[in-house]
């Protein structure tokens, strides 16, 4: 029998600064029933879908930093999320700002989550790339502190059993990483869902920012193609609090095709219906990893530092 997800990628317009969170949730409820009444059943919200993208500020005051983060998920304001979801039975991605204490420790991860139709978290995943800077950098109109606001993710890429498939998530940066892939790709993993915050002006290096949508998709496509598995690319886009932001979100079959795609740079939920045993197909032929990866030969590559010299003469 066909292993059929349908599956919604929630595009999510700007967050003002000053808009509530409660409001946002309404936002996020509104384009899950939307997905519901579209047929989907898992939906892939955006990474840090609670606020704005709180990095592009140097934010030095304790209480204001910590108001960005969820100490609890669900927590009193994401509860009707997670109520609406059970009602539709729906189940879905979720990024946010963590704040965690661990060993007694507080600790900020940049984290999502997935949760399924009856609304159990069943894995939580934490961003292990993080892009930017830890100290505010001289000639950007906005910054790109995660270094600063976040630790490095500690729960490595792991995958879950859940909606009849092997499931895995990233966040964002994750996305351009071959590594990101493969972790989950040894596992058998044959849908991997992400949010991301993409500002267009990122490196200030006019070549490569322009570039952005390019290598957006680049990096999904190849990421679906070369590990078998869909990916499902949720933006958060439009200018928020004047950072221009990318859209284009997508979802992308094993075959490395986009299959859907947002054409605004807003709120948008875009749809489709995925067939799991076509990323199989791939990983039986052309992928098939027990036959033609060749651990062996890595090891060696991996080993040699620095390219080989000219021979003397
Ligand atoms: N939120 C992100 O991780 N954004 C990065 C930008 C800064 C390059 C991204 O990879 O899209």
């Amino acid at each position: 029998m066909a292993r059929i997800v349908h599956v919604a990628a929630a595009q999510m317009g700007p967050i003002a600064k000053s808009e509530t969170r409660k409001d946002t949730v309404k936002r996020l409820i509104a384009m899950m029933r939307e997905a519901k009444a579209r047929g989907a059943e898992l939906v892939v919200f955006t990474e840090m879908a609670l606020t704005t993208f709180f990095p592009r500020w140097l934010i030095e005051d304790q209480d204001e930093l910590d108001s960005y983060y969820e100490p609890s998920m669900p927590g009193p304001v994401t509860q009707p999320l997670f109520d609406e979801a059970k009602k539709l039975g729906v189940g879905f991605y979720l990024g946010y700002a963590e704040l965690a204490t661990e060993a007694g420790k507080k600790h900020r991860y940049n984290t999502s989550i997935l949760v399924d139709r009856s609304a159990n978290i069943v894995g939580k995943y934490r961003k292990v790339h993080l892009p930017g800077h830890a100290e505010p950098q001289e000639g950007r109109t906005h910054q790109h502190l995660e270094k600063r606001y976040f630790e490095p993710g500690n729960l490595g890429f792991p995958v879950w059993r859940a909606f009849g498939g092997v499931m895995g998530m990233c966040i964002c940066n994750d996305r351009r990483w071959p590594e990101t892939y493969r972790v989950m790709g040894l596992q058998g993993v044959e849908m991997v869902m992400l949010g991301y915050n993409t500002p267009f002006a990122h490196t200030l290096h006019a070549d490569i920012d322009g570039l952005t949508s390019f290598h957006n998709h680049l990096s999904m496509q190849a990421g679906a193609y070369q590990n078998s598995t869909w990916v499902i690319g949720t933006a958060k886009c439009g200018t928020e609090e004047g950072s221009a932001m990318l859209g284009q979100s997508a979802i992308i079959a094993p075959s490395g095709e986009v299959i859907a795609q947002a054409v605004s740079l807003g709120d948008e939920v875009i749809t489709a219906r995925c067939d799991l045993d076509l990323g199989k197909r791939y990983r039986e032929t052309i992928f098939n990893f027990a036959k033609h990866r060749e651990p062996a030969a890595y090891k060696l590559i991996v080993e040699r530092k620095g390219a080989i010299a000219p021979p003397e003469t």
